[in-house]
């Protein structure tokens, strides 16, 4: 009943709201809502132009008398938070007390102390719980709060937090943020990069329904839990996938933004309100939203609001105001909010200041929470999105409360150290308060034992993580016998083979329903169409229509236990999935392959930032990039054309990248990984990049396959060869090309090898110099590399469809001159011909390059350089593709 100022006919808007009031008492929410909506409804088809409206007024969802009562005991739980929010802010003051500058978060968990307290005592899932563990995405910077927690339940030593943000210390430390791969059995997922954790939890959620819908998993009603920050909802990624989750009604899945209206520079929506805003987005989504935005203090004035001054007041006031009514106190908040109409002042006429003044946020307040939860978890058909509002830098008064500077506080001086153990009344003496001695719980103390059963029912403790998959077995080679086979005179592209390999693969009788294929919007490009008849695509409801092409073999099969995931044009959601599958080995105890496959300069350049959480969550499989190569493909000019995505792999750590040229190549690089990942546990994720360019791909050669995964392998062997040649995925033709011209017009014969990955020959070459370094009284190691090429010290000209820095990692490791040809610059659209031209990489320039470096080995006559170029016609004056 928020009465409108402007209302011109007051008594007409009360009859309505009394015909209201009858349907409420006599039919209950349903009924009234409906009757609700049929008007709306039907103002609408007369005519009236109602805006729609997603936001509701500026109060709780859930009214106090629709409030459960609350079942913990306060008074301990009261304790044992004060304990742990007093450890958070403990372990980043002594850090940087210890290490300035070290960094930290204290006023993230301070204001979120209350939202995850009464979560880990009453709602989420650990390990042991017979319904599964819910998957958790805490807040990156609040990882103080959740190892203060896992030390009091002696889960970590007082050592562990002493070195927080020091890992390499002494008895090891504590990860900055959630790193899964640093605190492989504690943290599940990464989340601090702002933005990933959000989408990557819808898109674990609808990963989950994807085992439940496939028959893989049971449906307990494990949920998804994401911790968020108002701040983070920013990114465009957090909001990105909101349609997603309501449209395949993942009630699995909980938002929690913890709304302390102010994100690391000062607030996130000063000039308005930042959960009116987020409600009306979830709203607009179809999300079910809970906003929890006063505390218990605040439901008698509410309650006595009757002509609907207070909610009007609350409706005008922004979230600058809020945040300074907490910095100025409550005299000012009396004189500056209630003081607005004489009406509102008095309604506070019987309290004091300080009285005002405490009066709780929503999301500090247990009962508001544990109601905001129990209503998020039973809830059905659509995703829940909880909007609390906190106060950042709660309890640290002077020293940040809701100050602009708050979340850059690290540390935290006697006095205010002392008020903080005042206001959280810690039972800590002045000196040990001044030294911020951390505080446990003895086992045999109230809080102890209630801290550790509330968690023991719920399962044991979070954050936890598994890493003990069902096992699995990699296929043989023998599968994949059509690959090896070569195509006899077929021309293929490595991304058909590639698609025949997952057609073979998927018909495995062993891991075939295991394979997740994934694709976004390009399974066509990538001739994948076929599959998705074979397998089904992934739709929750199934399909409901008749698709166009029902008649047709091939046709669009949309299923409910359909294995292709298409995402949709939708890179972020695809590598989403992408990491979901990866990791179920983790969450669901079930090795899922992913295979994604994407438009290669869509993949690193766009997501990278994704690929590098995934290494971090350790998820394993195969990211495809199809139609690679700068040169390679042709039609489609600048944006499309890739030429580094194997530099950003390179920088990868957990990611293996090969660049292929032959059919068999991929049977032996996926044979490799498959068995790497599901029998060896291994986390890593393979990088193909694969082309469209037909060509004749060969027969296996004997003996090749342990190379092939190295990096290197002899494709054309020529005793003495003067100069040799090292090809690359797609250029291998324009290699091989550029020998038989080497050998017909200037009768040298070179040697020509073909390299699969530059990035895994670096890595070896450079773990063997590091340890020859560092064992110099040993027999010394030698690279791949080294045992390849070291038996013949002549110049050596790599050529790739990448840029130069790609063949250009291995140089310092390759005996002899070295010369990397390569497609830096901006691309272009044209024959590939005139591309290979363009870049300088097709077969002449190889031979131009091969000549040249003769001539400076002192092999050749220096006027055969000119020679060479006018015999190919090649134009010395030519701009660089670089500069244009
Ligand atoms: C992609 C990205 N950009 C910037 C940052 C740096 N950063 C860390 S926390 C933070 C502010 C977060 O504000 P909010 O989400 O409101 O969290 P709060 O601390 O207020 O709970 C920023 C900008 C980051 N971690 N990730
Ligand atoms: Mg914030």
């Amino acid at each position: 009943m928020t009465i409108r100022h402007t209302d011109p006919d007051p008594q007409e808007t009360q009859e309505w709201i009394e015909s209201i009031e009858d349907a409420l008492e006599e039919h209950g929410f349903e009924r009234t809502r409906f009757l609700l909506e049929t008007l709306i409804d039907y103002a609408q088809s007369k005519g009236a132009r109602l805006p729609f409206n997603t936001s509701t007024p500026f109060t709780n969802t859930i009214l106090p008398k629709q409030q459960p009562s609350y079942p913990g005991n306060r008074e301990l739980e009261r304790k044992i938070k004060s304990i742990v929010r007093w450890n958070a802010m403990a372990m980043v003051t002594r850090a940087n007390k210890e290490t300035p500058g070290i960094g930290g978060h204290i006023s993230t968990y301070a204001s979120a102390a209350t939202i995850y307290e009464v979560a880990f005592n009453h709602f989420l899932k650990g390990p042991n719980n017979p319904k599964g563990q819910d998957m958790v995405f805490f807040q990156g910077h609040a990882s103080p709060g959740m190892y203060s927690r896992a030390f009091l339940e002696n889960r970590l030593s007082e050592k562990n937090l002493v070195n927080f943000r020091r890992e390499l210390a002494d008895g090891g430390g504590l990860s900055s943020y959630p790193h899964p791969h640093l605190m492989p059995d504690f943290w599940q997922f990464a989340t601090v990069s702002m933005g990933l954790g959000p989408l990557m939890a819808i898109y674990q959620a609808r990963f989950m329904r994807y085992m439940i819908d496939r028959g893989f998993v049971e449906d307990t009603g494990r949920k998804v839990f994401a911790f968020l920050g108002d701040g983070e909802m920013d990114e465009p990624e957090s909001k990105g996938a909101l349609t997603l989750a309501s449209r395949e009604n993942l009630d699995n899945l909980v938002f929690v933004v913890n709304c302390n209206l102010q994100r690391l520079d000062g607030p996130v929506r000063g000039n308005s309100k930042i959960i009116q805003e987020l409600e009306a987005a979830f709203r607009g989504a179809g999300w079910n939203v809970i906003k929890c935005i006063w505390g218990s203090d605040w439901d008698a004035l509410f309650e006595n609001d009757t002509d609907g001054a207070l909610l009007s007041r609350c409706e005008e006031v922004v979230d600058g105001d809020l945040l300074k009514y907490v910095v100025e106190g409550g005299g000012y908040m009396r004189e500056h909010f209630f003081g607005k109409t004489p009406e509102l002042l008095k309604m506070v006429d019987h309290m004091t200041d300080k009285e005002i003044e405490k009066m709780k946020s929503g999301g500090h307040d247990p009962v508001k929470m544990y109601a905001a939860y129990l209503e998020a978890v039973n809830h059905k058909g659509s995703p829940t999105v909880i909007l609390a509002r906190t106060i950042k830098g709660y309890g640290l008064g002077e020293a940040g409360e809701a100050r602009n500077i708050t979340h850059n506080q690290k540390k935290l001086d006697e006095k205010d150290l002392l008020y903080f153990r005042d206001r959280f009344n810690v039972p800590i003496s002045d000196k040990d308060a001044a030294k911020a001695l951390f505080q446990s719980f003895s086992k045999n103390s109230k809080e102890y034992k209630y801290l550790i059963s509330q968690r023991k029912k719920l399962g044991g403790p979070l954050p936890f993580r598994k890493n003990k998959p069902q096992k699995l077995t990699a296929p043989d080679i023998s599968i994949f016998e059509e690959l090896l086979n070569g195509t006899g005179d077929r021309q293929i592209s490595t991304t058909m083979a590639f698609i025949r390999l997952l057609s073979i693969l998927t018909k495995d009788k062993e891991i075939g329903k295991n394979i997740v294929p994934i694709v976004p919007d390009e399974a066509r490009t990538f001739g994948m169409d076929p599959l998705f008849r074979q397998l089904g695509i992934y739709s929750h409801s199934g399909q409901l229509y008749d698709p166009v092409d029902s008649d047709q073999f091939l046709y669009y099969k949309e299923e409910k236990n359909g294995q292709i995931l298409e995402e949709g044009i939708n890179e972020a959601g695809a590598i989403s999935s992408f990491i979901a599958a990866g990791m179920s080995y983790s969450n669901h105890g079930i090795h899922m392959v992913p295979f994604y496959i994407y438009y290669s300069m869509f993949g690193f350049q766009r997501v990278w930032d994704f690929i590098w959480a995934a290494g971090d969550m350790r998820a394993r499989g195969f990211l495809l990039g199809g139609t690679a190569g700068r040169t390679t493909l042709n039609g489609e000019g600048l944006q499309h054309q890739d030429g580094h995505s194997h530099l950003a792999a390179a920088a990868t750590p957990n990611i293996k990248a090969y660049d292929l040229a032959y059919a068999y190549e991929i049977a032996i690089i996926v044979q490799k990984g498959m068995v790497e990942m599901v029998e060896e546990d291994k986390d890593v994720v393979y990088y193909l990049t694969l082309e469209n360019e037909n060509y004749i791909h060969p027969k296996k050669p004997k003996g090749v396959t342990k190379d092939i995964i190295k990096g290197l392998y002899k494709i054309r062997a020529t005793k003495h060869p003067k100069v040799r040649l090292l090809g690359s995925g797609p250029l291998m033709g324009e290699t091989l090309a550029a020998a038989d011209l080497l050998e017909k017009d200037w009768g040298i014969k070179p040697g020509v090898w073909n390299v699969t990955s530059f990035s895994e020959l670096r890595r070896n070459a450079e773990e063997v110099e590091r340890w020859n370094i560092t064992h110099p009284d040993d027999v010394p190691k030698k690279s791949h590399l080294e045992d390849s090429l070291s038996n013949n010290d002549v110049p050596t000209i790599a050529v790739s469809d990448y840029v130069k820095m790609v063949s250009e990692q291995i140089g310092p490791y390759v005996p002899g001159p070295y010369y990397s040809l390569g497609t830096d610059g901006f691309g272009r659209s044209d024959t590939r011909e005139s591309l290979r031209k363009f870049f300088e990489v097709d077969r002449f320039y190889i031979a131009l390059t091969s000549i040249r470096a003769l001539v400076l080995d002192g092999f050749l006559d220096s006027g055969l350089i000119s020679k060479a170029l006018k015999k190919y016609n090649l134009d010395p004056d030519k701009p660089s593709p670089i500069t244009l």
